[in-house]
């Protein structure tokens, strides 16, 4: 970084401060102002490895999800606030009485690849330690297990090869099972400028759905569901007798290539297309492409890993790459997408239930005791603890007995989620470390320990490159928020503990380097020796660095060579790589009664569980509520309408959705987001259907592949309202909440008439009786709609109409912040409609910006065809460039329509 640059430091403009973005594993650089009024600003930092400058549409928003709004500011027990001593003593007493009466195995860590490496280091330090039990587990099971069982099932060790550069420099980028413009947006914005660079690179998308992402895509593969093993065995065997095949490679760096062939040859062609569903065209395009471009990159997300052959998936693609030793040079190799900010340092610090810290292993002795001596710890861990899934079924059938979960929200999270929330209930103690009061989860907490949040806390992350970064704080922490490590070391130190006093942060990124290097002498690949001696100031000071950084390694040009496996140098005893033979699972759907796959993920606006971004307007303008994507056909066979609803239903729950009805959607498929919870609708936790089933190597959950039935749900009314304060009573049997300019907007529908609407809207909304409604009613068509203003200022306005209801949504949302002094603009609202002077902005596209989708139709209209034009007449897709995908499907629509 450069050089005299302070970390923190007065501008003109206020303070500012380089730090990491909280969200996606991309792990963005971002410098935070904080002006004199205390008005905080962010901006990506130019200088960050990771970005240089750029961020997304979540990122350019984050200003907007730090306000206090539903904040824990204090600890409570059982709901009432209490002091840090009372809550911890509390903590530590259940803790220690509990693996007293009943052993180690009977408390359980559940925490997340949210907190930051140090929070991390100590909870995993106090479990394995300390306790003497494994049973830490964390929501990265749901997330990257399958990538590190691949790879150290191939590798010997959970490393990730390449590096960001790595993507930009193939001539050949395959993206399976990831939705990256959406979900890595900076490193698919990053792809993209490679490819307008470079137009000969070439991309190819597997996924089941036509994804925004394929809109740089050379080649799209509608794979069938968890066909991706069949897929690479193809590609294994055909490579095998092709030029492209790496003899050299396999003899000296590898061992195993015999049976992971003869495998992969055992599937016939028939079986490759039965199994992938893909025609034999554009399976031999596909193969020639990768055999014929020298430098490859496979990127791979939870397409990949969440499935019950997730970690088969990463070896059949590591095992194509190994065979062609096209691994650890520049622009090839292998590239697990991790998903959040420290997935990366939580598998640094063993944070996983069968890990040991510092990428050590639990099953080897000699490394238990490495770990014990060098902790200085009372016992340490025999066997690998309990996986996400199983802990919770330990947590239901009454084995574990003390649960403290750490930012995360299983309740939304966790497949069985109906299940898994019965379960917290009904476990005698349990503590949530949050930084929001009332989370799906929070809310079951007997002990609530408030946690500080982004901006706030202070901590390393390592992204999806093994580069660490800081994250520094620069507001001071709310009410008696306190770190996470904090939290869990004082818990430690009140369990009679030695090893759990820190004073800061610094301290224990020293602590957590040294065992890096701890008798290590290459032995492992995690290793940040070079960081030991940091010091306060040299971890205040500390600039984006990659690991390997061993202490011998000169700290000059450190980054210079950040690859692994170019020449072999693996990490199983014998320093070779394994081949895996893999088994192609059948893919054929089978279940009568619930005949649809459902698939589950990620909006463009949306960070998991929401209790974040749901708090900015423009973030929750992008997808307003939860929806179902079907195919038409599909959608015809089931007497779905579009902008209808929809009810799913599993084995194990229930939801109902809007219904998306899309030619993006494969048929037989259904795509629900995962991120909908009952604080934002009425019956949209997706999880709640989700069959707890799990990759056998990794314990992860297949949440992209679960047997689903599908029928309308038949609704009586359906509405839309707007309200200028938050609706605390919805009594509708579908509704969905979002934050808006102004106020919040709320999709509904009633499966019978509600006999007093007006009273209706008064719970609802929290109108005083004294305030009159201004009311119009169209016998004819059912129409009816209901406004109610103080003076001139609207409080809420409720739409009702026997099918789906056709007002403009941002239209009405505007009317919240409009000053309404004439009678005539009243009546407009009732009426429904925008008056010439008020156009219709349209649903947003561009949430930078806030432009909707019919200014963009409006500017294609006056002759703007390309997205670059759009954005000069509109400033759409010019900031983060997450919608310019969006943007260029809609010039292509008008112009299609046109054409026409
Ligand atoms: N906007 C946004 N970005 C995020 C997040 C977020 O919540 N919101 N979360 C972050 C986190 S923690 C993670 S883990 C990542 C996840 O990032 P991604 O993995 O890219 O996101 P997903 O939407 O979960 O799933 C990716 C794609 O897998 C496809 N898929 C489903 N089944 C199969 C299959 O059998 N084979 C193949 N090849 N594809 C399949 C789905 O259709 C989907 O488009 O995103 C990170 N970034
Ligand atoms: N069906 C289905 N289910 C899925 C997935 C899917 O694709 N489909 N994806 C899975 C994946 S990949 C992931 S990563 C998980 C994510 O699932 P979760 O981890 O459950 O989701 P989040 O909403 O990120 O939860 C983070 C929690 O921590 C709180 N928090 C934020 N900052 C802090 C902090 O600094 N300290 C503390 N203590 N708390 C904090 C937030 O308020 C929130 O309650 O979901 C998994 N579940
Ligand atoms: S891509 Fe977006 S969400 Fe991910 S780290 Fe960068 S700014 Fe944050
Ligand atoms: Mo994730």
């Amino acid at each position: 970084m450069g050089a005299g640059l302070l970390e923190t430091e007065m501008q003109a403009g206020g303070e500012t401060t380089r730090t990491t973005c909280p969200y996606c594993g991309v792990g963005c650089g971002v410098i935070a102002t904080v002006a004199g009024d205390g008005a905080v600003t962010v901006k990506g930092d130019p200088e960050h490895p990771a970005n240089f400058g750029r961020l997304c549409s979540k990122g350019s928003a984050l200003a907007e999800t730090i306000d206090l709004e539903g904040r824990v500011l204090f600890p409570e027990i059982l709901g009432r606030q209490a002091d840090w001593d009372e809550a911890l003593d509390l903590v530590a007493e259940k803790f220690s009485k509990t693996i007293a009466e009943h052993g180690p195995d009977s408390v359980a860590f559940y925490v997340s690849g949210q907190l930051l490496t140090e929070d991390y280091y100590v909870a995993n330090k106090l479990m394995k330690g300390s306790i003497g039990s494994a049973n830490i587990d964390t929501n990265s099971r749901l997330c990257m297990s399958s990538s590190v069982a691949g790879h150290r099932r191939a590798f010997g060790s959970d490393t990730v090869p390449g590096t960001y550069e790595d993507i930009e420099l193939a001539d050949l980028v395959i993206l399976t099972g990831s939705n990256l413009a959406w979900c890595h947006p900076v490193i698919y914005q990053r792809l993209a400028a490679a490819k307008a660079a470079r137009p000969g690179m070439k991309i190819v998308v597997i996924d089941p759905r036509r994804t925004m992402t394929c809109d740089i895509a050379d080649l799209h593969l509608g794979i069938r569901p968890d066909g991706d093993v069949a897929l690479f065995m193809g590609l294994l065997a055909h490579l095998a007798q092709s030029p492209a095949i790496d003899q050299n490679y396999i003899a000296a760096h590898t061992q195993g290539f015999g049976e992971a062939f003869a495998a992969a040859a055992a599937l016939s062609f028939t079986e490759l297309m039965e199994r992938t569903g893909l025609p034999a065209m554009q399976l031999r395009e596909f193969f020639h492409l990768f055999e014929t471009t020298e430098k490859v990159v496979t990127c791979y997300s939870q397409g990949v890993n969440q499935s019950a052959s997730g970690t088969d998936k990463v070896n059949a693609i590591i095992n194509c790459h190994l065979a062609t030793g096209r691994i650890g040079r520049p622009g090839t190799g292998p590239f697990s997408l991790t998903g959040q900010p420290n997935a990366m340092g939580g598998r640094e610090v063993g944070g996983l239930a069968n890990m040991l810290a510092a990428h050590m292993a639990i099953e080897s002795a000699e490394d238990r005791d490495r770990v014990q001596r060098f902790w200085a710890s009372p016992r340490i861990a025999e066997k690998p603890g309990l996986k996400a899934v199983d802990m919770f079924r330990a947590v239901a059938d009454g084995r574990i007995k003390a649960l403290w979960i750490m930012a995360t929200n299983p309740v939304v999270s966790m497949p069985d989620a109906d299940a898994v929330e019965a379960a917290i209930k009904a476990c005698p103690f349990v503590v949530v470390s949050d930084i929001l009061r009332d989370t799906d989860t929070a809310r079951h907490a007997h002990v609530l320990l408030p946690s500080v949040g982004w901006g706030e806390k202070d901590g390393t992350v390592t992204n999806s490159e093994r580069r660490i970064s800081r994250q520094r704080w620069f507001l001071s922490a709310p009410g008696e928020a306190k770190a996470d490590w904090w939290q869990m070391a004082e818990v430690g130190q009140r369990m009679g503990f030695d090893g759990f006093v820190y004073k800061s942060a610094a301290e224990i990124f020293a602590e957590h380097a040294a065992l890096s290097a701890f008798e290590n002498e290459g032995s492992r690949d995690f290793d940040i020796g070079a960081f030991v001696g940091l010091g306060e100031e040299g971890y205040d000071a500390l600039t984006p660095f990659q690991w390997p950084a061993p202490l011998e390694q000169p700290i000059v040009g450190r980054d210079s060579d950040k690859r692994f496996f170019a020449d072999g140098g693996f990490y199983h005893p014998d320093r070779k790589a394994r081949f895996v033979p893999v088994q192609a699972p059948a893919t054929d759907r089978t279940n009568e009664q619930y005949p649809l796959t459902l698939n589950t993920g990620r909006i463009r606006d949306h960070w998991h569980t929401m209790t974040r971004t749901a708090k900015s307007a423009r973030l929750s303008g992008h997808i307003a509520e939860p929806f179902a994507e079907l195919h038409p056909r599909d959608a015809m066979e089931l007497g779905i309408r579009g902008a209808g609803l929809v009810e799913l239903e599993s084995p194990h729950g229930t939801a109902i959705v809007r219904a998306l009805v899309t030619e993006r959607q494969a048929r037989g498929n259904v795509f629900v987001p995962m991120h909908w919870n009952d604080q934002f609708a009425a019956k949209a936790r997706i999880d709640a259907l989700v069959a707890p089933v799990t990759d056998p190597f990794s314990g992860q959950p297949a949440s992209k592949n679960v047997a689903i039935a599908a029928r309308p749900f038949a609704a009586s009314f359906y509405g839309f309202a707007v309200s200028a304060s938050k609706p605390l009573n919805l009594q509708a049997d579908y509704w969905a909440l979002a934050k808006a300019d102004g106020g919040w907007r709320i999709e509904l529908a009633f499966a019978d008439p509600v006999e007093d609407w007006v009273a209706w809207c008064r719970a609802a909304f929290g109108i005083p009786a004294e305030i009159e409604p201004l009311g119009y009613a169209d016998h004819q068509s059912g129409d009816l709609r209901l406004a109610f203003f103080d003076g001139g200022k609207l409080l809420a306005a409720l739409f009702l109409a026997n099918q789906p209801v056709a007002v403009a949504r941002n239209w009405a949302i505007g009317q919240l912040a409009a000053e309404h002094a004439d009678l005539r603009k009243r009546f407009a609202i009732v009426a429904g409609r925008p008056g010439a002077d008020q156009p219709d902005p349209g649903a947003t596209v561009c949430s930078c910006f806030s432009v909707g989708v019919n200014r963009i139709i409006g500017a294609v209209r006056t002759g703007c065809h390309s997205v670059e034009a759009v954005g000069k007449a509109t400033n759409a897709g010019t900031n983060c460039g997450s919608c310019r995908a969006e943007i260029r499907g809609i010039i292509d629509g008008c112009l299609a329509a046109a054409a026409e």
